[in-house]
């Protein structure tokens, strides 16, 4: 390894060092593992052959990339946005007869389906056929929501980075992201400088479309963020969040007259475009004909509808939604689609051929993006929900697509799995409790973390004003009742309000007003001291958003290196007694790994894997965490 350290290095190199070299440079001597990058391989394998307990058993299909010819022209939306600004593409939009579509596989699907677990890699493979195959798309949601930070804190990679590279593969659809308003990307508000920049960074990096919405359809809550997409000369696309249900006379506070007026709002406030966002497939088909319908008397600008296929009501909303003159619908190839994620988009293409909304999309051509992330997503089953069909339970909980596969896990966390039924009960009457508001993150998280603390402490709708005055409550629920995710709609509960923020005075303005702006220069001088490294911006800014999970990423990139090369299934399960893999630890550089042994553990609980590499045998000793 020294003597490694030595030929590697730059003043070796140029030829320009004497006898005093070595001296001069100490650091040549660290002849730690962490130096080389084929331990650093070998011990983020082993790693995950000895401690993550998913040892495999056998070895996964490789997904077929189709091939095409990039054609010399290769246009779509993205040069209509470029080319003739916003409002000239919403001008397009409108004089559009077809249904646009939109693909969420790379945000909102692997996010409601597997966790969000998709690695940049999967994305990259199919990027340049998606900009030939799908080039009649009208975007690609591929950003934003979750895919930010469990992209640093699971799959330890930059979001930044997947960003730039999608980019450059797929010049001609225009890529949308979702912005949580002044949570932007997080789930708690973060002062207003932190969100501008971020918006700002997101569109320099090739973010087009923004799709802003607030957890509790508090306009206020995206003004900052919006205010930001139109200086930048980007789409901001304002959502109206969908729920309750509009068929029902019953239920009388999100009425249609409610959606109206938020919509004429929302077209009042300079959005391009306006969004349904039925993030717990709670739109029935009819509601949604209903819905869109009516918006369409109301306002100019046009609509895009994002539901989700939980009910397995979706693509039937969106038929209904067609029918009504929606202009834009979010949907997911067919193999990424259904259940909690999107409806099925090349069924829906086949649903409109030889009509008046025929999407104008070759079945073909997208059967093929689809049969590749059909061959992908087996890699990630253990990201996968035990959901097998659609619900019409979702109805009556009102819980959003991610979060209801997620939240059977989270329960199980707290040692509640069996209770999961209760919980879910539970979540409406936190729901009614609180005065039936809008549910979506961090809104949403935060009724299911009041509705598992009231079931772990046996707390009721009835027995919480006296039994939940003594106990001090998750800080998601702190946070909403002191006004930190904004206002919801007819006010706080004041009675639970008291007992929840004890004497603690609620605010009524918009949280970025009252928080500190982020002091970046303090940020950069901090990573720059701890880590030894000269941060970009946007790596101060999701230093800024996310503290601990950026350093942590930081972390582990010192540690185990960039592993962004590795495979899929290499990355998530390892290898198993006897498989030989690939993987390329730099531009050029392939390592040929076989892992010959796993040992069994020593006094100390260490275990000697033996691997070959590239033909010589190496062994490391890994220790055995369980
Ligand atoms: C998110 O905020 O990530 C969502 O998908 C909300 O629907
Ligand atoms: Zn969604």
């Amino acid at each position: 390894s020294f003597i490694l350290n030595v030929l590697n290095h730059d003043t070796f190199i140029k030829g320009t060092c004497d006898t005093n070299f070595i001296a001069e440079n100490p650091e040549l001597l660290d002849i730690s593992p962490k130096k080389d990058k084929e331990l650093r391989v070998l011990s983020y394998l082993g790693d995950m052959i000895v401690n993550e307990g998913k040892c495999k058993l056998k070895e996964f299909d490789v997904p077929v990339v189709p091939k095409v010819r990039i054609p010399e022209e290769l246009t779509g939306t993205k040069q209509i946005l470029d080319e003739r600004g916003p409002e000239g593409l919403t001008q397009w939009i409108k004089e559009q007869k077809k249904l646009l579509l939109t693909d969420t596989t790379m945000r909102d699907a692997q996010q409601s389906l597997m966790a969000t677990r998709v690695r940049t890699r999967d994305m990259l493979k199919i990027a340049k056929p998606t900009s030939v195959l799908g080039k009649d798309l009208f975007s690609l949601e591929m950003w934003g929501g979750a895919t930010f930070d469990v992209s640093y804190r699971f799959l330890h990679e930059s979001p930044w980075e997947r960003l730039q590279e999608l980019r450059k593969r797929i010049p001609n659809v225009l890529f949308q992201m979702l912005l949580r308003g002044a949570n932007a990307v997080g789930y708690k508000n973060y002062p207003d400088n932190v969100v501008k920049e971020f918006v700002k960074e997101a569109a320099v990096s090739g973010i087009d479309v923004f799709r802003i919405f607030d957890s509790l359809n508090w306009l206020k809550g995206v003004e900052v963020a919006l205010d930001e997409v139109l200086k930048a000369g980007k789409v901001a696309e304002v959502a109206l969040c969908y729920t309750g249900d509009i068929l029902d006379n019953c239920k009388d506070k999100y009425n249609l007259k409610y959606y109206v007026n938020k919509a004429k709002e929302i077209e009042r406030m300079g959005a391009h475009i306006l969004a349904i966002k039925d993030m717990s497939a709670l739109l029935k088909p009819y509601a949604a004909y209903e819905l869109v319908k009516a918006l369409k008397e109301e306002i100019s600008i046009p609509i895009h509808l994002h539901t989700h296929d939980t009910s397995g009501n979706g693509v039937a909303a969106v038929l209904m939604a067609a029918e009504a003159g929606v202009d834009i619908a979010d949907t997911a190839f067919n193999s990424m689609s259904g259940l909690t994620s999107s409806p099925a988009l090349n069924s829906i293409v086949a649903a409109l051929e030889h009509t008046g909304r025929d999407t104008g999309i070759n079945n073909d051509n997208v059967q093929k993006i689809s049969d590749y992330w059909g061959a992908v997503r087996p890699v990630y089953n253990q990201f996968e929900s035990d959901l097998k069909s659609g619900t019409a339970e979702i109805y009556k909980y009102e819980i959003p697509g991610g979060q209801y596969s997620n939240l059977k896990p989270q329960v199980e966390s707290f040692g509640l799995g069996h209770r999961f039924n209760e919980v879910k009960q539970m979540f409406k009457e936190v729901n009614t409790l609180l005065g039936d508001i809008v549910k979506v993150t961090p809104s949403s998280k935060m009724v299911g973390d009041l509705a598992i603390f009231m079931v772990k402490n046996d707390l009721t709708a009835e027995n919480i004003y006296e039994k939940g005055k003594e106990l001090s409550y998750p800080d998601s629920v702190v946070d909403y009742f002191k006004g930190m995710m904004g206002q919801p709609e007819g006010g706080f509960p004041k009675e639970l309000q008291k007992i929840v923020l004890k004497g603690e005075e609620p605010i009524t303005c918009r949280p970025g007003e009252l928080l500190p702006p982020e002091d970046f220069e303090k940020d950069r001088k901090y990573l720059q001291d701890k880590y030894g490294i000269n941060p970009t911006h946007r790596q101060v800014l999701s230093y800024a958003l996310y503290p601990k999970v950026f350093e942590d990423y930081i972390k582990f990139k010192m540690e185990y290196g960039d592993l962004s090369r590795m495979g899929s299934d290499i990355f998530f399960h390892g290898l198993y007694e006897g498989e030989t893999c690939e993987i390329e630890i730099e531009e050029g550089k392939t390592l040929i790994i076989k892992l010959i042994n796993i040992g069994k553990p020593d006094g100390e609980g260490n275990r000697n894997l033996v691997f070959e590499v590239n033909g010589f045998r190496r062994e490391i000793k890994i220790k055995d965490k369980n």
